[in-house]
């Protein structure tokens, strides 16, 4: 951040959002509507294969005319080229951010330390589809000469949130003779209910970690290695049964995986922001070494747009600015990501750590608290279930919780009607979110008055809705780097640092301080508080009762 950009609350423009927020903050959606006949199609973007309606937002052409001077205040375009061009943005662990280079062309040239990065970014990627046609072809055999059937992707956080989510939205193009499974947690059922019906002679284990020591992933590892060596006896044959994905090529070794079969990637790539790099091995193996590539062109053709169109017809910034507008003027707490295709149904989950691990943050760039509200709690499920279930609050409740409506137009699909049922469903819900039912509307349906409180909605609950033709590679590359910049222009208006993680590190510390004490036979002497030190004597005695 530059040393020239003011706090973030004394800045011209957010002053004047503040003055313009009490202006409209009571304005129905219903009346701007009215007002604007043309609202529906103005307040639209169709770009990089979305079309992105942003009408059914509490605002005016002032507020966007606001926002965009905020951002501009923020100092948004110099970190946007801060970002594309290689700086160390991420202050606080000095690196510099480049997600954006995973998805560079062969012939671009990003300069990091020195050295161009691009052409290590392809050399990975040639050797990653090398290994995932020889796999899928059935030319990479296991230790007893059979067929890879099964893959297991073990990761967790970044490691394993974006596989799992581009393995199910993607299900559709990944070849359906094989298993793929994702095992995260620690716990260990889900070691156990991942592997239980699977040969170990047909499964490779990708051991996906960008330190190779993160605990729940090492532990994970070596019970899979312990499983596999179960039934194939010889130690030879974790090198034809384990690859690895990873930074650190002298643990990898360690842990007895051929360096040959791993598969690198560097500092530069934050791991909420690495399923498009080696991380996605799993992804590649799934859908093949082509639309692996189609889905980077994806995400490069969202990058560009990011980069290059002006801020007032550029999604991610005028979702990120519409955050900050829900955020920091209506203080809402939450925004609900709300997919109308089921296999999209881990986007919330992954979202979920792209947006909060990026943006919870309580201190600025320059470490001062800071004093206004950052990243929003984000959460959601796939319509329609969720219209069956937590609806009923963003519609009646009493809370603001903007909402984003994902939808396409083409389904993987067709079975009936089912596609238009779903959409139907969509377009309703939007609608009625904004519009809601008066008392009178409520009224002339013959409904008894005592009924009719509980049957209004108040409506002018917003909604940006995000339509594209068909969830594709390609799709699925834009969709998710829309968010990633979307984030992106969110942080550089409140000033942190999205890059960084140091919120998870105090549980991490006081657990492996808490391990060797739930394991000694004799009562340890406890220094915790008194609630910790209680809930351990207690885990300790009853755990002694398992059969
Ligand atoms: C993401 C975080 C975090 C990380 C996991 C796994 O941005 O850094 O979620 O991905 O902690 O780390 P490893 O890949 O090093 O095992």
């Amino acid at each position: 951040m530059s040393a020239t950009i003011l706090p973030l609350t004394q800045l011209p423009a957010w002053q004047a959002l503040e003055a313009h927020y009490q202006k409209i903050k009571n304005v129905h959606l219903r009346q701007f509507f009215a007002d604007d006949p043309q609202r529906g199609t103005r307040f639209t973007i169709e770009d990089v294969g979305f079309y992105f309606d942003y009408s059914k937002n509490r605002i005016t052409e002032e507020t966007i005319r606001l926002l965009l001077g905020l951002a501009d205040e923020s100092g948004l375009r110099e970190r946007i080229d801060a970002m594309f061009s290689g700086k160390k943005i991420n202050t606080t662990e000095n690196r510099a951010v480049l997600h954006v280079a995973l998805r560079a062309p062969r012939d671009q040239s990003i300069i990091v330390d020195g050295a161009n990065v691009v052409p290590r970014v392809h050399e990975v990627l040639d050797r990653m589809a090398t290994f995932a046609d020889r796999v899928r072809s059935g030319q990479w055999l296991g230790h007893t000469g059979k067929r890879i059937r099964n893959i297991i992707n073990i990761g967790i956080g970044g490691s394993d949130l974006g596989p799992v989510m581009t393995y199910e939205a993607l299900r559709h193009y990944s070849q359906r003779d094989m298993t793929f499974r994702f095992i995260s947690n620690v716990d260990g059922t889900d070691f156990v209910e991942a592997t239980h019906d699977l040969n170990a002679e047909e499964t490779l284990f990708i051991v996906a970690s960008k330190t190779f020591t993160t605990l729940e992933t090492m532990t994970n590892a070596r019970t899979a290695r312990q499983w596999t060596l179960q039934t194939l006896g010889e130690e030879q044959a974790v090198a034809r049964h384990f690859v690895a994905v990873s930074t650190n090529g002298e643990e990898v070794a360690k842990f007895g995986i051929d360096i040959a079969n791993m598969f690198g990637f560097w500092d530069w790539v934050g791991g909420r922001y690495s399923m498009d790099s080696a991380i996605g091995l799993s992804t590649m193996l799934a859908i093949g070494p082509e639309n692996f590539r189609s889905m980077l062109a994806g995400f490069r053709g969202m990058d560009e747009h990011f980069r290059t169109a002006p801020f007032a017809r550029n999604l991610p910034v005028l979702m990120g600015l519409l955050s900050v507008w829900y955020s920091n003027f209506f203080e809402s707490q939450t925004v609900a990501i709300l997919p109308y295709d089921q296999y999209l149904k881990r986007f919330p989950a992954y979202l979920q750590q792209l947006a909060m691990e990026s943006n919870g943050k309580h201190v600025t760039l320059d470490g001062k608290r800071v004093d206004y509200q950052t990243g929003p709690i984000f959460w959601g499920e796939p319509g329609t279930n969720g219209q069956h279930s937590f609806y009923q609050l963003i519609h009646q409740g009493t809370r603001l919780i903007p909402c984003d409506f994902i939808g396409f137009c083409q389904t993987a699909n067709p079975l009936g009607s089912h596609h238009d049922i779903l959409m139907a469903n969509l377009f309703a819900q939007t609608e009625a979110l904004a519009f809601g039912k008066t008392a009178d509307e409520v009224r002339s349906e013959a409904t008894l008055e005592k009924l009719v409180a509980h049957r209004v909605f108040e409506g002018n609950r917003p909604t940006n809705t995000i339509l594209a033709e068909q969830l594709t590679p390609e799709t699925l590359g834009r969709l998710v780097a829309l968010y990633e910049h979307s984030v992106f222009t969110q942080g550089a208006i409140w000033q942190i640092d999205s890059f960084d993680q140091w919120g998870v590190e105090l549980g991490k510390v006081l657990a492996m301080k808490i391990l060797p004490e739930l394991n000694q036979v004799e009562e340890p002497e406890l220094l915790h508080d008194s609630s910790t030190n209680t809930l351990i004597r207690h885990y300790k005695s009853f755990k002694l009762h398992q059969t």
